[in-house]
């Protein structure tokens, strides 16, 4: 009998929670698998284009999972999750512990020792499925705080490749960082990567600075330096920021159809052709700071500031995460928050909010986007933020005005952007009444600056920096380096 052909290997693997292919039941009750619409699925398109690369990932459903397959020219390796690990190590330990440890602990962060030991058995999982696909010396992408344990683990086993990690959520400060009680086996996890890429610099500080103080280890601007303990060579880890972005030319592309053109008219015309529109598009997230964006515009219709129709809001929030206490609490308070609104200040055809607990296909949110005058994107906290990257793709007409948070990664780089500080009720509601009557030529100067910067940092140049990065990270001490760290170890002895 022939043996079995060698599994094929791949130059680069990608790793993260979730496959980029949803299972779609059909009308006769088969089923195909279908590309999800994310930015990541087409950042990594734009990078897989011309080169064979597998993705290994969770693919939606608990239980056992299909064999990996090929899809659009992609090796896809299905890592399975049993219902109970969905529960400890997707939504307890990723979801409720390091989600609000790593966004400011705006709701608190729930510990279980349960959840952590899931957590290490399914990153240990997606560490082998990572190395059965690796050829050797290949480029190993892995992604998010899912897989934060997957980097040492790939090492361990394959001290060869190349590997790097981006984390698309903040790196919270040391102080927040330090309730964690396995926050020593996370660092080191991570360590194990040759290049970690953050949203932000402040970020990427944050973890040097939590490497300097919980590991006492050595650091420099952006680097750690890693100390051997089985007599292997020392090891160097950059940590820098490399902000994620959206496929602006493809928005832009579809935001300018007729269709989609029609459409933003159609949905100004079904709310009466309010003067002003406003749109808030999130997740529905603690994060996202939608109850203080429905403060500040209750405030301003209780103050008379304006009123619907001739002033209105659209607020598209996601369902998301259902089954964590924290969000089922959330939606509780929104919606009765959205009722009251509605009930207060709405009439008959002219409600005060729109609410839409839904998803959309991209085409509708691009129509969304054009219709909005006012973009409210108002987190406590956020990674980047790709909301407000779309809102400024689809404005090709050079209208809108962005309401931008401070605290999230879009911030530091939408400058031009309307900044609001989402705790400071007041100053948002300044910020509102300021974009309700802003001057026609001011808008379209900032909106086209906006543009600027979109446009020349997409999502094709923010994955080809990265392998970039990636490819020219040090992984061993410079000589100059190497010489210093020597001398003080010779000081102190
Ligand atoms: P998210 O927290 O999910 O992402 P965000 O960056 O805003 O937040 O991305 C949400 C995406 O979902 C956007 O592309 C948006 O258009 C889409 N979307 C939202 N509501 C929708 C709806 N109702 N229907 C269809 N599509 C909808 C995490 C981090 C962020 C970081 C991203 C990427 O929390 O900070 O920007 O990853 O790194």
């Amino acid at each position: 009998m022939d043996p079995a052909p060698a599994a094929r290997t791949y130059d680069l693997v990608i790793a993260a929670n979730r496959l980029p292919v949803d299972r779609q039941v059909l009308p006769d009750g088969s089923t195909e698998w279908r590309r999800s619409p994310g930015g990541l699925v087409t950042a990594m398109e734009s990078v897989m284009r011309g080169r064979e690369g597998a993705w290994v990932g969770w693919a939606g459903e608990a239980g056992e999972a299909p064999e990996p397959f090929d899809e659009d020219g992609m090796h896809l390796v299905p890592v399975p999750l049993s219902a109970p690990e969905i529960a400890s190590y997707y939504e307890g330990f990723s979801n409720d512990t390091l989600w609000p440890i790593y966004h400011d602990v705006i709701v608190p962060a729930t510990f279980h020792r349960g959840w952590w030991q899931s957590y290490r058995e399914v990153n240990e999982r997606f560490a082998e499925a990572i190395c059965s696909v690796a050829s050797p010396g290949a480029r190993v992408w892995i992604h998010d705080y899912q897989l934060q344990l997957v980097p040492a683990l790939v090492r361990e086993r394959r001290p060869d490749v190349r590997i790097g990690w981006f984390n698309h959520i903040p790196w919270p400060a040391v102080e927040l960082f330090a309730q964690l009680p396995w926050r020593e086996h996370l660092l080191r996890g991570l360590l194990g990567a040759d290049f970690l890429g953050f949203q932000r610099t402040a970020d990427a500080q944050n973890f040097i600075r939590a490497c300097r103080q919980m590991l006492h280890l050595q650091t420099r601007t952006d680097t750690v330096h890693v100390a051997s303990e089985d007599g292997a060579p020392d090891r160097v880890v950059r940590a820098a920021s490399v902000p994620i972005s959206i496929d602006t030319k493809g928005l832009e592309k579809l935001a300018k159809t007729p269709a989609v053109r029609a459409r933003a008219k159609e949905i100004r015309a079904s709310l009466g052709n309010p003067r002003t529109l406003l749109l808030g598009v999130d997740r529905l997230d603690y994060t996202k700071g939608i109850r203080h964006r429905l403060k500040a515009y209750e405030e301003l219709l209780v103050d008379g500031a304006f009123s619907p129709p001739d002033v209105t809001f659209i607020q598209v929030a996601t369902p998301s995460r259902e089954r964590v206490e924290a969000y089922r609490r959330l939606r509780t308070e929104v919606e009765t928050t959205v009722g009251r609104i509605n009930g207060d200040h709405g009439s008959i055809g002219s409600p005060a909010i729109q609410y839409l607990h839904q998803s959309y296909p991209r085409e509708e949110m691009a129509a969304l986007f054009q219709a909005a005058d006012i973009m409210l994107v108002t987190p406590l906290r956020d990674g980047m933020n790709l909301v407000a990257k779309e809102y400024v793709a689809c404005r090709h007409d050079l209208g809108g005005t962005l309401v931008l948070s401070e605290f999230t990664g879009a911030a530091h780089e939408l400058h031009q952007a309307s900044m609001v500080n989402p705790h400071d009720i007041e100053g948002m509601k300044q910020a509102i009444l300021r974009a309700v009557d802003s001057d026609p030529a001011e808008r379209r100067r900032t909106m086209r600056a906006l543009r600027r910067r979109v446009h020349d940092h997409d999502v094709q140049r923010w994955a080809s920096m990265f392998l970039e990065s990636l490819d020219i990270a040090p992984r061993r001490p410079q000589r100059r380096v190497r010489r210093e760290l020597d001398e003080q170890t010779e000081g102190t002895a």
